[in-house]
């Protein structure tokens, strides 16, 4: 394991996050590795991190001044085991490609514990969204579409959102999609409702992740009701994982953004979080305004120099990381232990750096790793794929109550496979098993491909 951990790192030097994730689910696996022996000789390992296809591309785009801009456009197709790739794009000036195989390596065992039949794949740019002309977005999307529209359709590659995609990148990517293809079909999922998209798929990353946090409870006989929760970011995944806890009863008292965080001490009660959805989705403004209309509310800047971020040094019962990867580090996880903090459960994806793990597991802290209990976006896309087959669609209950199935399902799988593998408890071991097993069991199945 440890050479091909040095196999994996010196084949692709300065691909940290890449490494950081793989590395994670080799310790996890390495008991089904001993249990089947075929697995080596089939060499499963070396196939499964090598992507089945890199696509990187140039996109040229015109601001509103005539000025002409060049950036990188990437899709990572990970694994089609056990359906057609599938994954969001994420438009971050930190993208580049060890960022996107770490995120396509996660969606693929991800995917596999969502019960439903995807692949996993991951794409983006490292176009920055902020600060933006709407008709500037629409360009650059168009132009990462005139390349990427080759490379996907509906039963081949479906992308979706990410950070700095949502509905309206959405739009214009489909636009693009449609017109050059001559096919309107469902070839990305988190489409606007009146031309194929699903309800409660906004909602779906955050409720997803609240349902999955209520399971962890409940194995220690708790719930969300009365508990004070720090959450980071204020984007798609942390509005709507606020607005469940507030829906179950809890205290929502953080938010942020990456240019510093809120704390409200009186609670973020739901009339504020909609002032937060406007300021945030229509208005794009920064997270600081909500200290101008709620004075009960202080504002902190991020400091990239200190080795913690204050967000975190606040108590409170349970945490959700929602905004981006290695938001929480060794100090921050000591800081939130040492203030009692009883669950962490991952809305971001890989947002707790391996040392803040270790010492959540060391502490038995309930810990929710983010392919587990994140899935619920994927798996609504994958509802909304259902959906646009059959042309049909569901009301939101029927959806909402679909997610909670599922998510109620892979914290189920994930304790069963931590027990059968001697980890009990553990879901970061469940998940990467479950996802695991079901995924290399599928790539024997169908030879060597
Ligand atoms: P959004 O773009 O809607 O929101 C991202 C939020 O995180 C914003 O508040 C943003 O601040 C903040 N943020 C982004 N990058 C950084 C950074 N480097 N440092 C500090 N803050 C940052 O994205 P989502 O809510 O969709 O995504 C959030 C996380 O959830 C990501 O890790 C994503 O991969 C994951 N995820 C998303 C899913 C989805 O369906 N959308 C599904 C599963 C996981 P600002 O407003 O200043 O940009
Ligand atoms: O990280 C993720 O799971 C997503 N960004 C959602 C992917 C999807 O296809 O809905």
């Amino acid at each position: 394991m440890d050479d091909f951990m040095t196999m994996v790192r010196e084949k692709d030097p300065g691909e940290e996050e890449f490494h950081q994730a793989v590395e994670e689910v080799l310790e996890s696996v390495k008991p089904v590795i001993e249990r089947n022996p075929e697995y080596r000789r089939a060499a499963v390992l070396e196939r499964i991190v090598e992507p089945e296809r890199v696509i990187q591309f140039r996109v040229p785009w015109m601001d509103d001044e005539g000025q002409v801009h060049v950036n990188r456009g990437f899709r990572v197709e990970m694994n089609s085991a056990i359906g057609p790739y599938k994954g969001g794009l994420r438009f971050h000036p930190s993208v580049n490609l060890g960022i996107m195989k770490f995120l396509a390596f996660e969606q693929v065992f991800k995917n596999s514990l969502t019960t439903l039949g995807m692949g996993g794949a991951k794409g983006g740019s490292d176009f920055n969204p902020k600060g933006k002309s709407d008709n500037e977005i629409m360009r650059f999307c168009q132009g990462y579409m005139t390349e990427l529209f080759r490379h996907i359709g509906p039963n081949t590659d479906i992308p979706a959102g990410d950070i700095g995609v949502g509905t309206r990148e959405i739009g214009y990517l489909f636009g693009m999609y449609k017109k050059l293809k001559n096919e309107f079909s469902g070839v990305l999922t988190g489409k606007s409702l009146n031309w194929g998209g699903s309800l409660i798929r906004p909602e779906a990353t955050g409720y997803g992740c609240v349902y999955f946090a209520a399971e962890m409870l409940a194995t220690r006989n708790d719930k969300l009701e009365g508990k004070t929760c720090l959450i980071s970011g204020s984007g798609n995944v942390a509005q709507y994982t606020a607005e469940k806890i507030l829906h179950l009863g809890g205290r929502v008292v953080t938010l942020s953004d990456s240019y510093g965080y809120i704390y409200d001490e009186q609670g973020i009660d739901s009339e504020k979080l909609e002032f937060v959805k406007e300021l945030k989705n229509i208005k794009r403004g920064r997270i600081d305004r909500y200290t101008e209309k709620y004075t009960s509310a202080v504002y902190t800047p991020a400091d990239q120099i200190l080795d913690h971020n204050p967000l975190w040094g606040h108590g409170a019962d349970c945490c959700f990381p929602c905004a981006t990867e290695n938001e929480i580090q060794r100090q921050d996880a000591e800081n939130l232990t040492n203030n009692g903090v009883q669950l962490i459960c991952e809305g971001a994806n890989m947002p707790s750096t391996p040392e803040a793990v270790d010492i959540f597991s060391d502490r038995g802290i309930l810990y929710g790793p983010s392919k587990a209990a994140n899935a619920g976006g994927v798996a609504v896309s994958g509802l909304e794929m259902a959906q646009n087959s059959m042309r049909l669609n569901w009301p939101a209950e029927e959806v909402n109550s679909r997610l909670k199935i599922i998510m109620k399902s892979i914290h189920q799988t994930c304790l069963d496979a931590a027990e059968e593998y001697g980890e009990a408890g553990s879901y970061v071991a469940g998940a990467n098993i479950a996802g695991f097993v079901k995924v290399v069991s599928a790539m024997l199945d169908q030879g060597l491909v």
